[in-house]
């Protein structure tokens, strides 16, 4: 290594689901890697992520505390590390939870973007910046052929959707004002063993799999008809890496193409150990949206085409990923049904 200097990466959200990828990512390319988390009550968790992807004792890494409401963290952060790329994760980005806490997750998503961007023309305009935009600032609006692309209207439908569709146009305006090396990334839904349990795909690995271990009779859900793009979160920030190494800045959609609906996943979860869903989902108002986006499936071939980027995990592989995972906390995994 004598000579050649490490790149250096600042992460915000590096211990989310994306965050613990990605360090572990940039670490298997001998990035340095320094990663942005905030004060917790009960610091014992707040690793998790970090450890299972070998993160925490890396010689590459490193933590810092900070937080996307407190300019004066993130300027002495970027002034102390000069990092050639940020990447902004970090967000309030439960939907549902953004109508509980639509101030906050305005503060955090959009004016927390805001703070890094002004943080980052200060202390290091020339590194490249990453935003974590996300198909939720589309809404429910959809092209002919029924796809979301770079080009679809955005027109969101939630208090994050909104949130996050302020810091796309406010990273657009940056770049083209200031001349500046911002992307942003479009993503679709993508999931993984780290994806939070309040999110549908896991909540339904986890409660079909307590069902099975007879340690729950029931699992509540809300709206079963809504479809998404499910992808693999590994994928999804080796595309986050990708745009930043570009010749351009630029803004690209990340998706796989594929659609479901919730209750497919459901039926899809629920047969692979062996049982009936509609013997054991119930629906619950509580977890209906006051809007839901119905709808989507992204057309990612700018990202494809421009980048060479493909996903390596099937939908079939992501499942069985997060089934694996979730049944190692409770034992063996039943034998597969066809
Ligand atoms: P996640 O697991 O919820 O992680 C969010 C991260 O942001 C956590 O590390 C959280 O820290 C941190 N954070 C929240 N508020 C903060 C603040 N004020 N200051 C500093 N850090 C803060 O989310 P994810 O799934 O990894 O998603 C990563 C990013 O991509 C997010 O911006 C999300 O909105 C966006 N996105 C996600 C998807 C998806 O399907 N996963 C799709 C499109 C876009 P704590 O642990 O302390 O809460
Ligand atoms: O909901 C329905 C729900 O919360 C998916 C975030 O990463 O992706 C994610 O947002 C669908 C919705 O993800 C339950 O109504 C039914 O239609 O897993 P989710 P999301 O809202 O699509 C986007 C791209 C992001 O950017 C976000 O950060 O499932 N659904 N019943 C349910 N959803 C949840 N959470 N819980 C239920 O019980």
């Amino acid at each position: 290594m004598s000579g050649i200097r490490k790149k250096t990466a600042v992460i915000t959200g590096v211990n989310g689901q994306d965050g613990s990828y990605l360090a572990e990512f940039l670490l298997g390319k001998g990035y340095k890697v320094v990663g942005i988390i905030r004060r917790s009550s009960q610091p014992e968790f707040q690793a998790k992520r970090l450890e299972d992807a070998k993160a925490v004792n890396h010689p590459g890494f490193e933590y810092v505390y900070g937080d996307l409401l407190d300019i004066t963290s993130l300027i002495d952060i970027l002034k102390e590390y000069k990092p050639s790329e940020i990447y902004n994760l970090a967000a309030q980005s439960h939907v549902k939870i953004s109508f509980d806490q639509p101030i906050f997750t305005t503060e955090v998503d959009a004016i927390g973007t805001l703070n890094l961007l002004e943080a980052f023309r200060r202390e290091c305009p020339n590194a490249r910046f990453y935003q974590a935009g996300s198909s939720e600032m589309f809404g429910n609006s959809i092209d002919e052929d029924g796809y979301q692309r770079e080009t679809t209207p955005m027109t969101p439908v939630s208090p994050y959707g909104c949130a996050k569709l302020y810091s796309y146009n406010i990273v657009k305006t940056y770049r083209r004002s200031y001349d500046l090396f911002i992307s942003n990334g479009i993503l679709f839904n993508h999931e993984s063993p780290r994806r939070g349990l309040n999110f549908v795909t896991n909540k339904i690995v986890e409660g079909a799999i307590r069902i099975h271990h007879k340690k729950q009779k029931k699992l509540s859900l809300g709206n079963l008809e809504a479809t998404r793009d499910w992808g693999h979160a590994k994928d999804y920030v080796r595309a986050m890496w990708m745009i930043l190494q570009h010749d351009v800045p630029d803004d690209f959609v990340c998706a796989t193409g594929e659609s479901r609906s919730v209750r497919d996943l459901c039926s899809y979860v629920f047969s692979y150990l062996g049982m009936d869903y509609t013997e054991h989902v119930v629906q619950d108002e509580k977890y209906y949206r006051p809007l839901e986006l119905n709808d989507l499936k992204g057309d990612s071939s700018k990202l494809r085409e421009t980048l060479g980027w493909s996903p390596e995990f099937s939908f079939g592989d992501l499942m069985l990923q997060m089934i694996k995972h979730r049944s190692s906390f409770y034992g063996d995994l039943p034998p597969v049904m066809t």
